[in-house]
């Protein structure tokens, strides 16, 4: 019944900024009769995965109904050996259930169906696939860095109507009005990582942290700065550079100088080995929030998941704007799909993918 699966997704939700770079996973046990007899979620990340909180969520007196339940599961349970937890395939086996329904097969190449034939192997019927698609999207994340060993990206900018994200000086605060500014921090706080460039950095000083009353019992994202050749010292005086905010802030830079400095992810220069840069150190999902010619490097190199654009109703004339290389017809132009938008006081959200990813 897909009811019992919903209830997983709700469980699984409630990891959501606590378990990255892991996936959110979320558990029920049904008996044959058709009550729920254990639930449990991945709370955080190096904490027990659902499989072990929804078993040990069973009351004593209904252990005797183990064997006859059925596990809803949203994800395939683990089968490898080389990670923090062990594996919940040979724990379901052990409770000896009669069925098992999963949502989605785990990416991961060491699990990938192998847990679910190791499940089959042992006598428990398996489905897979219930609710599939909802899974795709909880897990974008964790699914697009296994498959393609890169973070998931999304874009994130504000803008005038004319597409203006910073006036010619880089005065960008605020282009939109607290309610846009508190949904941004909603879409921050999905993300394992915020990036921004050192420009940025050095003209807003932001402290890139959760703030809104909505996000701020979760964890806050790391904050990657991208910078050029830079060196720490114009930074320190910065606000992501306090004492508390220290140990997630990290430097991304091509500077072979300070590539052994702790706080600082070398990569070669380009795009693609930053993003398998990131992807070595396990952050696995990247919200980028400007400035303007970071974004654009990104997009130039049509290189993101997603996009969420807020729009504000001004003007300002001449400005920093995303730079692309020019097309000359229409038709070429990158196109895509908004879901439809959302009104935050005066301004708009336009969020969505490229049209070419349906
Ligand atoms: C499950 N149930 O709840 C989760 C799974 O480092 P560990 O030990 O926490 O293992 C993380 C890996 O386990 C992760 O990469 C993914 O393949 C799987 N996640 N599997 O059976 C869970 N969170
Ligand atoms: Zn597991």
């Amino acid at each position: 019944m897909s009811s019992f699966m919903e209830r997983a997704f709700q469980l699984a939700y409630l990891g959501q900024s606590h378990v990255a770079p892991n996936p959110m996973v979320g558990a029920v046990l049904v008996s044959p009769k058709g009550d729920v007899i254990g639930e449990g979620y991945h709370e955080f990340y190096g904490g027990p995965h659902a499989e072990v909180m929804c078993f040990n969520s069973v009351k004593e007196s209904d252990t005797n109904l183990i064997r006859e339940s059925t596990l809803y599961c949203t994800l395939e349970p683990c089968c490898h050996t080389n990670k923090q937890t062990p594996p919940c395939s040979n724990l379901v086996i052990k409770k000896g259930i009669k069925k098992i329904i999963i949502a989605n097969l785990d990416p991961h190449p060491e699990v990938a169906g192998k847990g679910v034939a190791k499940l089959e192997a042992a006598g428990i019927e398996v489905e897979v696939g219930m609710m599939e698609k909802e899974g795709e999207e909880m897990n974008r994340h964790f699914f697009t860095a296994m498959r393609l060993k890169r973070p998931y990206i999304h874009l994130k900018w504000a803008q005038t109507i004319d597409g203006k994200l910073a006036t010619e000086k880089g005065s960008s605060k605020w282009i939109t009005g607290s309610q846009a500014r508190d949904y941004s921090q909603k879409l921050r706080s999905e993300c394992q990582a915020i990036m921004v460039g050192s420009q940025t950095v050095l003209l807003d000083n932001p402290s890139l942290t959760l703030r809104s009353i909505e996000t701020k019992h979760l964890k806050n994202p790391l904050r990657l700065v991208v910078s050029g050749q830079q060196e720490k010292k114009d930074f320190v005086s910065l606000k992501m550079f306090a004492p508390e905010y220290l140990a997630n802030t990290f430097f991304v830079s091509p500077n072979a100088q300070i590539s052994n400095d702790p706080q600082v992810i070398f990569y070669d220069g380009t795009l693609k080995g930053m993003l398998s840069a990131l992807y070595e150190k396990k952050i696995y999902s990247l919200f980028v929030e400007g400035g303007a010619s970071l974004l654009s490097w990104f997009l130039a190199e049509k290189m993101f998941d997603e996009i969420s654009v807020f729009v504000a109703p001004k003007l300002l004339g001449s400005g920093r704007a995303i730079k692309l290389p020019a097309v000359d017809e229409i038709a070429e132009a990158h196109a895509f799909d908004f879901s439809s938008p959302l009104v935050l006081g005066d301004d708009f959200l336009l969020r969505g993918k490229s049209s070419s990813q349906k």
